[in-house]
Protein backbone atom coordinates (compact mmCIF):
# COMPACT_ATOMS: atom_id res chain seq x y z
CA UNK A 1 0.00 0.00 0.00
CA UNK A 2 1.63 3.23 -1.18
CA UNK A 3 3.45 5.11 2.21
CA UNK A 4 3.08 1.70 4.06
CA UNK A 5 6.16 0.82 6.49
CA UNK A 6 6.78 -2.46 4.91
CA UNK A 7 7.79 -5.15 8.11
CA UNK A 8 11.34 -6.10 7.02
CA UNK A 9 11.79 -7.13 10.87
CA UNK A 10 10.32 -10.80 10.29
CA UNK A 11 11.56 -13.17 12.49
CA UNK A 12 10.27 -16.47 12.44
CA UNK A 13 10.06 -19.47 14.92
CA UNK A 14 13.00 -21.39 12.96
CA UNK A 15 15.32 -17.87 13.66
CA UNK A 16 13.79 -17.31 17.09
CA UNK A 17 15.07 -20.87 18.21
CA UNK A 18 18.69 -21.04 16.75
CA UNK A 19 19.07 -17.35 18.53
CA UNK A 20 17.90 -18.73 21.34
CA UNK A 21 20.14 -22.09 21.26
CA UNK A 22 23.30 -19.88 20.18
CA UNK A 23 22.92 -17.94 23.81
CA UNK A 24 23.75 -21.22 25.76
CA UNK A 25 27.27 -21.78 24.99
CA UNK A 26 26.81 -25.43 26.24
CA UNK A 27 23.40 -26.36 23.83
CA UNK A 28 23.74 -29.56 21.67
CA UNK A 29 21.22 -28.46 19.51
CA UNK A 30 19.05 -31.03 20.79
CA UNK A 31 16.03 -28.79 22.17
CA UNK A 32 16.09 -26.87 18.85
CA UNK A 33 15.57 -30.01 16.72
CA UNK A 34 13.00 -31.42 19.18
CA UNK A 35 11.18 -27.87 19.04
CA UNK A 36 11.51 -28.25 15.14
CA UNK A 37 9.52 -31.77 15.35
CA UNK A 38 7.13 -29.85 17.59
CA UNK A 39 6.37 -27.02 14.80
CA UNK A 40 6.52 -29.58 12.12
CA UNK A 41 3.41 -31.42 14.04
CA UNK A 42 1.29 -28.11 14.68
CA UNK A 43 1.38 -27.11 11.06
CA UNK A 44 0.55 -30.74 9.94
CA UNK A 45 -2.39 -30.51 12.90
CA UNK A 46 -3.52 -27.16 11.19
CA UNK A 47 -3.39 -28.39 7.82
CA UNK A 48 -5.83 -31.19 9.18
CA UNK A 49 -8.08 -28.89 10.85
CA UNK A 50 -8.31 -26.37 8.45
CA UNK A 51 -9.50 -29.29 5.83
CA UNK A 52 -11.48 -31.23 8.36
CA UNK A 53 -14.75 -30.32 6.81
CA UNK A 54 -13.83 -30.27 3.26
CA UNK A 55 -12.78 -33.81 3.66
CA UNK A 56 -15.65 -35.05 6.00
CA UNK A 57 -12.70 -35.58 8.56
CA UNK A 58 -14.93 -34.26 11.52
CA UNK A 59 -17.25 -36.56 13.29
CA UNK A 60 -16.31 -39.69 15.69
CA UNK A 61 -13.45 -42.05 14.50
CA UNK A 62 -15.76 -44.63 16.93
CA UNK A 63 -13.63 -45.05 19.34
CA UNK A 64 -12.91 -43.71 23.02
CA UNK A 65 -9.40 -42.44 24.53
CA UNK A 66 -8.32 -43.44 28.18
CA UNK A 67 -10.67 -40.92 30.03
CA UNK A 68 -13.77 -41.88 28.14
CA UNK A 69 -14.13 -38.80 25.59
CA UNK A 70 -15.44 -39.72 22.34
CA UNK A 71 -12.63 -39.62 19.89
CA UNK A 72 -12.72 -37.52 17.01
CA UNK A 73 -11.13 -38.55 13.52
CA UNK A 74 -8.98 -35.42 13.60
CA UNK A 75 -7.76 -36.73 17.58
CA UNK A 76 -6.58 -39.49 16.21
CA UNK A 77 -4.63 -38.64 13.37
CA UNK A 78 -3.61 -35.73 15.31
CA UNK A 79 -2.12 -38.34 17.95
CA UNK A 80 -0.73 -40.39 15.61
CA UNK A 81 0.50 -37.09 13.99
CA UNK A 82 2.44 -36.08 17.25
CA UNK A 83 3.63 -39.47 18.24
CA UNK A 84 5.25 -39.73 14.91
CA UNK A 85 6.94 -36.44 15.01
CA UNK A 86 8.56 -36.93 18.63
CA UNK A 87 10.02 -40.32 17.34
CA UNK A 88 11.53 -39.47 14.29
CA UNK A 89 12.62 -36.00 16.11
CA UNK A 90 15.08 -38.83 17.68
CA UNK A 91 15.15 -36.12 20.90
CA UNK A 92 12.45 -37.18 23.21
CA UNK A 93 13.03 -40.04 25.35
CA UNK A 94 9.03 -40.67 26.60
CA UNK A 95 5.74 -39.22 25.74
CA UNK A 96 2.44 -38.67 27.71
CA UNK A 97 -0.93 -37.84 25.46
CA UNK A 98 -3.85 -37.57 26.28
CA UNK A 99 -4.79 -39.86 23.97
CA UNK A 100 -2.51 -42.73 25.35
CA UNK A 101 -3.29 -44.64 28.45
CA UNK A 102 -0.02 -45.52 28.97
CA UNK A 103 3.09 -43.81 28.54
CA UNK A 104 5.02 -44.16 25.28
CA UNK A 105 8.86 -44.42 25.56
CA UNK A 106 10.78 -44.35 22.50
CA UNK A 107 13.55 -46.32 23.29
CA UNK A 108 15.78 -46.42 19.99
CA UNK A 109 16.09 -43.13 20.66
CA UNK A 110 19.15 -43.52 23.00
CA UNK A 111 20.57 -40.38 23.55
CA UNK A 112 17.21 -38.97 23.71
CA UNK A 113 17.24 -35.98 26.62
CA UNK A 114 13.37 -34.78 27.06
CA UNK A 115 10.17 -36.27 28.14
CA UNK A 116 6.95 -34.29 26.79
CA UNK A 117 3.34 -33.82 27.73
CA UNK A 118 0.76 -33.12 25.09
CA UNK A 119 -2.87 -32.74 24.44
CA UNK A 120 -2.74 -32.95 20.77
CA UNK A 121 -6.39 -31.44 20.25
CA UNK A 122 -7.43 -29.77 23.44
CA UNK A 123 -11.58 -28.80 23.00
CA UNK A 124 -12.06 -31.60 20.44
CA UNK A 125 -15.88 -31.72 21.16
CA UNK A 126 -16.08 -28.37 19.99
CA UNK A 127 -14.11 -29.45 16.38
CA UNK A 128 -17.67 -29.41 14.05
CA UNK A 129 -18.78 -26.50 15.61
CA UNK A 130 -15.81 -24.60 14.33
CA UNK A 131 -14.89 -23.56 17.95
CA UNK A 132 -11.23 -23.08 18.06
CA UNK A 133 -9.50 -26.34 19.56
CA UNK A 134 -5.46 -26.36 20.24
CA UNK A 135 -2.50 -28.41 21.11
CA UNK A 136 -0.91 -28.32 24.48
CA UNK A 137 2.54 -28.99 25.45
CA UNK A 138 5.15 -28.99 28.30
CA UNK A 139 8.50 -30.42 27.89
CA UNK A 140 10.33 -31.65 30.62
CA UNK A 141 14.23 -33.27 31.11
CA UNK A 142 15.71 -36.45 31.71
CA UNK A 143 17.00 -36.28 34.94
CA UNK A 144 21.04 -36.79 34.39
CA UNK A 145 21.92 -40.44 33.82
CA UNK A 146 18.35 -41.20 33.33
CA UNK A 147 17.22 -43.50 30.12
CA UNK A 148 13.74 -42.28 30.49
CA UNK A 149 11.08 -43.29 33.29
CA UNK A 150 7.48 -42.26 34.56
CA UNK A 151 9.78 -39.86 37.07
CA UNK A 152 10.90 -37.82 34.10
CA UNK A 153 7.74 -36.47 33.77
CA UNK A 154 5.61 -36.78 37.20
CA UNK A 155 7.08 -33.80 38.05
CA UNK A 156 5.73 -30.11 39.10
CA UNK A 157 5.26 -27.44 36.54
CA UNK A 158 8.14 -25.65 38.35
CA UNK A 159 10.46 -28.03 36.62
CA UNK A 160 9.34 -27.51 32.69
CA UNK A 161 11.34 -26.85 30.74
CA UNK A 162 9.73 -25.39 28.04
CA UNK A 163 5.78 -24.87 27.32
CA UNK A 164 2.66 -23.41 24.98
CA UNK A 165 0.29 -24.11 23.11
CA UNK A 166 -1.03 -23.50 19.58
CA UNK A 167 -4.45 -22.46 19.12
CA UNK A 168 -6.14 -23.20 15.50
CA UNK A 169 -8.29 -20.57 14.94
CA UNK A 170 -8.43 -18.24 12.28
CA UNK A 171 -4.97 -18.45 11.96
CA UNK A 172 -3.23 -21.04 13.87
CA UNK A 173 -0.91 -19.25 17.17
CA UNK A 174 1.63 -20.56 18.90
CA UNK A 175 2.24 -19.67 21.90
CA UNK A 176 5.70 -20.62 23.76
CA UNK A 177 7.89 -20.33 27.29
CA UNK A 178 10.65 -21.32 28.36
CA UNK A 179 11.26 -21.57 32.28
CA UNK A 180 12.06 -18.43 33.77
CA UNK A 181 11.85 -16.57 30.16
CA UNK A 182 9.12 -14.37 28.21
CA UNK A 183 6.18 -15.91 26.70
CA UNK A 184 6.15 -15.48 22.93
CA UNK A 185 3.43 -15.75 20.40
CA UNK A 186 4.01 -16.91 16.64
CA UNK A 187 1.35 -17.01 13.89
CA UNK A 188 1.14 -19.25 11.01
CA UNK A 189 1.92 -17.71 7.90
CA UNK A 190 -0.12 -20.70 5.51
CA UNK A 191 1.65 -18.94 2.57
CA UNK A 192 5.52 -19.21 3.71
CA UNK A 193 4.36 -21.99 6.08
CA UNK A 194 6.49 -20.25 8.62
CA UNK A 195 5.68 -19.50 12.21
CA UNK A 196 6.11 -15.64 12.60
CA UNK A 197 6.66 -14.16 15.58
CA UNK A 198 3.57 -11.52 16.18
CA UNK A 199 3.38 -11.20 19.89
CA UNK A 200 6.59 -10.76 21.12
CA UNK A 201 6.98 -10.60 25.34
CA UNK A 202 3.31 -11.28 26.13
CA UNK A 203 2.17 -9.97 29.36
CA UNK A 204 -1.42 -10.18 31.09
CA UNK A 205 -2.83 -6.91 32.06
CA UNK A 206 -2.68 -6.66 36.05
CA UNK A 207 -7.16 -6.59 36.06
CA UNK A 208 -9.38 -6.82 33.80
CA UNK A 209 -13.14 -7.48 34.95
CA UNK A 210 -14.04 -10.43 32.55
CA UNK A 211 -14.41 -13.95 34.40
CA UNK A 212 -14.69 -16.84 32.13
CA UNK A 213 -15.99 -20.50 33.91
CA UNK A 214 -18.66 -23.02 33.07
CA UNK A 215 -21.42 -21.46 35.40
CA UNK A 216 -23.35 -24.76 33.99
CA UNK A 217 -21.52 -26.23 36.96
CA UNK A 218 -22.12 -23.81 40.02
CA UNK A 219 -24.97 -26.52 41.50
CA UNK A 220 -21.51 -28.91 42.07
CA UNK A 221 -19.29 -25.82 43.59
CA UNK A 222 -18.17 -25.40 46.72
CA UNK A 223 -19.96 -22.24 48.90
CA UNK A 224 -16.61 -19.93 48.38
CA UNK A 225 -16.50 -20.70 45.14
CA UNK A 226 -19.96 -19.74 44.56
CA UNK A 227 -19.76 -16.75 46.25
CA UNK A 228 -16.75 -15.59 44.78
CA UNK A 229 -18.08 -15.38 41.02
CA UNK A 230 -21.48 -14.14 42.61
CA UNK A 231 -19.47 -11.68 43.87
CA UNK A 232 -17.99 -10.51 40.38
CA UNK A 233 -21.45 -9.90 39.41
CA UNK A 234 -22.53 -7.56 41.69
CA UNK A 235 -21.79 -3.94 40.96
CA UNK A 236 -19.49 -2.11 43.95
CA UNK A 237 -21.21 1.04 44.08
CA UNK A 238 -20.54 3.22 40.85
CA UNK A 239 -18.25 -0.11 39.07
CA UNK A 240 -20.13 -2.33 36.70
CA UNK A 241 -20.35 -6.25 37.04
CA UNK A 242 -17.55 -8.57 35.23
CA UNK A 243 -18.49 -9.66 31.52
CA UNK A 244 -18.69 -13.30 31.35
CA UNK A 245 -16.88 -14.98 28.50
CA UNK A 246 -16.59 -19.02 28.09
CA UNK A 247 -15.78 -20.61 24.61
CA UNK A 248 -15.26 -23.85 26.61
CA UNK A 249 -12.05 -25.26 24.91
CA UNK A 250 -9.27 -23.99 27.29
CA UNK A 251 -6.64 -22.83 24.14
CA UNK A 252 -8.90 -20.54 23.39
CA UNK A 253 -10.23 -18.94 26.93
CA UNK A 254 -6.61 -19.12 27.68
CA UNK A 255 -5.51 -16.91 24.32
CA UNK A 256 -8.31 -14.23 25.32
CA UNK A 257 -7.23 -14.48 28.84
CA UNK A 258 -3.67 -13.79 27.59
CA UNK A 259 -4.37 -10.76 25.63
CA UNK A 260 -7.13 -9.10 27.23
CA UNK A 261 -6.75 -9.91 31.20
CA UNK A 262 -9.23 -11.68 33.68
CA UNK A 263 -9.27 -14.90 35.01
CA UNK A 264 -10.36 -18.19 33.74
CA UNK A 265 -11.42 -21.27 36.20
CA UNK A 266 -12.60 -24.65 36.23
CA UNK A 267 -12.95 -24.99 39.80
CA UNK A 268 -12.84 -28.87 41.56
CA UNK A 269 -16.29 -29.64 42.75
CA UNK A 270 -18.75 -32.60 44.08
CA UNK A 271 -19.08 -33.92 40.63
CA UNK A 272 -15.15 -33.79 39.84
CA UNK A 273 -13.46 -33.58 43.62
CA UNK A 274 -9.91 -33.35 41.41
CA UNK A 275 -11.08 -30.90 39.11
CA UNK A 276 -12.00 -31.91 35.52
CA UNK A 277 -8.82 -30.54 33.52
CA UNK A 278 -5.30 -32.74 34.02
CA UNK A 279 -1.95 -31.51 35.26
CA UNK A 280 0.52 -33.01 32.69
CA UNK A 281 -1.06 -31.15 29.40
CA UNK A 282 -3.58 -28.48 30.55
CA UNK A 283 -2.71 -26.81 33.57
CA UNK A 284 0.36 -27.04 34.50
CA UNK A 285 1.48 -25.76 30.69
CA UNK A 286 -0.98 -23.21 30.93
CA UNK A 287 0.21 -22.15 34.29
CA UNK A 288 4.62 -21.39 33.42
CA UNK A 289 2.96 -19.63 30.57
CA UNK A 290 0.34 -17.78 32.34
CA UNK A 291 3.13 -17.29 35.26
CA UNK A 292 5.71 -16.33 32.65
CA UNK A 293 3.47 -13.21 31.27
CA UNK A 294 3.25 -11.56 35.01
CA UNK A 295 -0.28 -13.84 35.97
CA UNK A 296 -0.74 -16.58 38.45
CA UNK A 297 -2.10 -19.83 38.15
CA UNK A 298 -3.62 -21.58 41.32
CA UNK A 299 -5.53 -24.96 42.09
CA UNK A 300 -8.53 -25.18 43.77
CA UNK A 301 -6.95 -25.49 47.41
CA UNK A 302 -5.18 -21.86 46.40
CA UNK A 303 -1.62 -23.81 46.26
CA UNK A 304 0.53 -22.04 43.13
CA UNK A 305 -0.39 -24.38 40.06
CA UNK A 306 3.09 -24.88 39.64
CA UNK A 307 3.71 -26.63 42.64
CA UNK A 308 1.47 -29.70 42.41
CA UNK A 309 3.22 -32.99 41.51
CA UNK A 310 0.39 -35.40 39.39
CA UNK A 311 0.38 -38.62 41.06
CA UNK A 312 -0.18 -40.15 37.48
CA UNK A 313 0.26 -38.99 33.93
CA UNK A 314 -3.70 -38.38 33.62
CA UNK A 315 -4.20 -36.65 37.02
CA UNK A 316 -6.06 -33.94 37.37
CA UNK A 317 -6.67 -30.40 39.53
CA UNK A 318 -9.13 -27.65 39.47
CA UNK A 319 -7.46 -24.48 38.29
CA UNK A 320 -7.90 -21.02 38.79
CA UNK A 321 -5.11 -18.69 36.43
CA UNK A 322 -5.52 -15.14 34.97
CA UNK A 323 -4.80 -11.65 35.87
CA UNK A 324 -2.29 -11.22 38.77
CA UNK A 325 -4.75 -8.70 40.68
CA UNK A 326 -7.45 -10.70 39.94
CA UNK A 327 -5.91 -14.27 40.86
CA UNK A 328 -5.02 -12.16 44.15
CA UNK A 329 -8.77 -11.15 44.57
CA UNK A 330 -10.32 -14.21 44.20
CA UNK A 331 -7.02 -15.72 46.72
CA UNK A 332 -8.23 -12.87 49.03
CA UNK A 333 -12.06 -13.79 48.73
CA UNK A 334 -11.69 -17.65 48.71
CA UNK A 335 -9.28 -18.36 51.60
CA UNK A 336 -9.72 -14.49 53.15
CA UNK A 337 -5.73 -14.62 52.97
CA UNK A 338 -3.10 -13.90 49.98
CA UNK A 339 -3.20 -15.73 47.01
CA UNK A 340 -1.06 -18.63 46.20
CA UNK A 341 1.53 -16.38 44.34
P1 LIG B 1 -16.82 -28.14 30.06
C1 LIG B 1 -12.42 -29.50 26.56
O1 LIG B 1 -13.14 -30.71 26.61
C2 LIG B 1 -11.76 -29.29 27.91
O2 LIG B 1 -10.88 -30.34 28.19
C3 LIG B 1 -11.04 -27.95 27.93
O3 LIG B 1 -10.51 -27.63 26.68
C4 LIG B 1 -12.14 -26.98 28.34
O4 LIG B 1 -11.64 -25.87 29.07
C5 LIG B 1 -13.02 -27.84 29.26
O5 LIG B 1 -12.77 -29.21 28.91
C6 LIG B 1 -14.48 -27.54 29.02
O6 LIG B 1 -15.23 -28.35 29.92
O7 LIG B 1 -17.20 -29.07 31.18
O8 LIG B 1 -17.03 -26.68 30.43
O9 LIG B 1 -17.41 -28.50 28.72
Amino acid sequence: VEGEKVNTHIVTLTRFLTEEQVKHKEATGDFTLLCHALQFSFKSIAYYIRRATLVNLTGLAGSSNTTGDEQKKLDVISNDLFIEAMRSSGRCALLVSEEEEDIIFFRDSENARYAVACDPIDGSSNLDAGVSVGTIFGIHKLAEGSKGTKEDILKPGSELLAAGFTMYGASAQLVITMRGGSVNGFTLDNGLGEFILTHPDMRLPAKRSIYSVNEGNSLYWEDNVKNYFNSLKEAPEGGKPYSARYIGSMVADAYRTLLYGGIFAYPADKKSPKGKLRILYECAPMAMVFENAGGQALNSKMERMLEVVPEHIHDKSGIFMGSYDEVEKLGNQITGGAGGG
